[in-house]
């Protein structure tokens, strides 16, 4: 190819990014995965995230397993136990009060957890056994408590704890089985019921209406997992087919919405954020299990072909909740087979200013860094080059420079990575030329 046609072509890629349309609520394309550790037993399981990105979930200790918390700066700390030796994190909210489950004397205990007070086991209804699942920003908790009852003996019910007030019975379906999976800012849970024929449904309860049954894909069981802050519910139900799939339902008035799988039988949407990003795991056709993310307009795709750079060594089989900037916690194992809890942050490779988008606006930092990664690295201290090297290899070479236009030419594969229009014709000529002295450089064999 010629100078000048490539110099053409650069210019007209770079005109034809710009006339891309924003892309909206569309899920990012490219995650940067950070193992979060263990407490000793050289495992973990990643269950819940708040908005800060901290993580909790379950890891393994010496002598058992206890929940945990995990954050960028402090790393794991292990948040005990209510005397045994096994404990899981479940869910957390904005002020870090975890929930979860402490197992002891054959019965799982629920438990809230602050920074200030600590461990302490919720009150449960007639029976010794709970669990607790999740929590809002109100301190509000959801889970399951036993009940002894002389007739029926031990039943589960779903169960709400608000600050101040006795354990409240939410009931069930007419069935004898409950368990509450979900709980929104608003105050709206989810979860499952058996109803009248023990058939197990997906609930909606609302302290004005009380427990409703989201019904099936047509198929006679499902399930709730997650609600978001706008009422849209996930979760997995049964087709006409008899197969279970991952479920988003939105309304009353509208059917819910099969999200399929990834080719094989079997899927599961286990959280949602208020972008309508939803996270689960799937099937694939050979059978495995792989974590998925689903949104409107790209559909279900599998987590797994979106791993960016060096975190590609890594196995997402569970994707488990999302927050509202896009990162999942899940886990998954290492290329040598360890089962670790992970964060997917997503990235948006080419982006040299760190400003989570790509556009014409990382040009010159991106001419800064092949030039002088020293004055690049003073300039944009946040930026981690791993996860924005176009080539992916964590390390910038000349073969990152038709990388990078090609980045900037196709908006970088989907979303967080928004072309956004700006006059910057000058400096396409610039990079064009750049491009044109790099490549004569490359060639002269220096
Ligand atoms: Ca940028
Ligand atoms: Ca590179």
């Amino acid at each position: 190819m010629t100078q000048l046609r490539i110099k053409v072509v650069v210019i007209f890629s770079l005109l034809a990014a710009l006339s891309l349309p924003a892309w909206g609520a569309i899920a990012p394309a490219h995650y940067r995965v950070t193992a979060l550790g263990s407490l000793g037993g050289g495992w973990s399981i990643g269950y819940g995230i708040n908005e800060a990105g901290t993580v909790v979930g379950e890891a393994g200790t010496a002598t058992g397993s206890a929940a945990f918390m995990w954050t960028a700066a402090g790393g794991m700390v292990n948040l005990g136990t209510l005397g045994g030796t096994t404990s899981w994190g479940r869910e957390l909210n904005s002020v870090s009060q975890v929930v979860g489950v402490s197992y002891a004397g054959g019965h799982g205990h629920g438990f809230s957890w602050t920074p200030s007070g600590g461990l302490v086991e919720l009150v449960g209804l007639s029976g010794l056994a709970s669990t607790a699942n999740a929590v809002n920003g109100s301190g509000w908790i959801v889970g399951q408590a036993e009940l002894t009852d002389p007739f029926f003996g031990t039943r589960y019910h779903a169960v709400l704890w608000e600050p101040g007030k006795a354990t409240r019975d939410l009931g069930t379906l007419g069935g004898s089985y409950s368990t509450a999976v979900d709980i929104n800012t608003a105050g709206q849970i989810v979860g499952l019921a058996y109803n009248a024929f023990e058939r197990q449904r997906a609930f909606l309860w609302t302290k004005t209406a009380g427990m409703k049954d989201l019904g099936t894909l047509g198929g006679l069981r499902s399930s709730a997992n997650g609600i978001n802050a706008l009422g849209q519910i996930v979760g997995q139900a049964e087709t006409t087919g008899f197969q279970n799939h991952a479920y988003l339902w939105t309304s009353a008035t509208s059917p819910m919405q099969d999200l399929g799988t990834l080719g094989g039988f079997t899927s599961e949407a286990l959280a949602i954020n208020d972008s309508t990003w939803v996270v689960g795991y799937a099937n694939d056709s050979n059978g495995v299990a792989q974590g998925f993310i689903w949104d409107s307009v790209a559909g279900m795709r599998n987590l797994n072909t979106l791993l960016y750079g060096a975190s590609a060594a890594w196995t997402v089989i569970q994707a488990q909740d999302i927050n509202n900037q896009g990162q999942i916690a899940a886990w998954g194992y290492s290329a040598q087979g360890v089962l670790s809890a992970l964060l997917l942050t997503p990235t948006v490779p080419g982006d040299f200013n760190g400003d989570q988008r790509l556009n014409l606006g990382d040009i010159n930092p991106f001419t800064l860094a092949m030039s002088n990664p020293t004055l690049y690295a003073q300039t944009y201290p946040t930026v981690n080059l791993a996860d924005v090297d176009p080539t992916g290899d964590g390390v910038l070479t000349l073969s990152d420079l038709p990388a990078f236009i090609d980045l900037l030419s196709d908006g970088g594969g989907g979303g967080g990575a928004a072309i956004v229009p700006e006059p910057g014709g000058a400096m396409i000529l610039l990079l064009a030329m750049a491009w044109g002295g790099q490549r004569r450089r490359g060639c002269g064999g220096t």
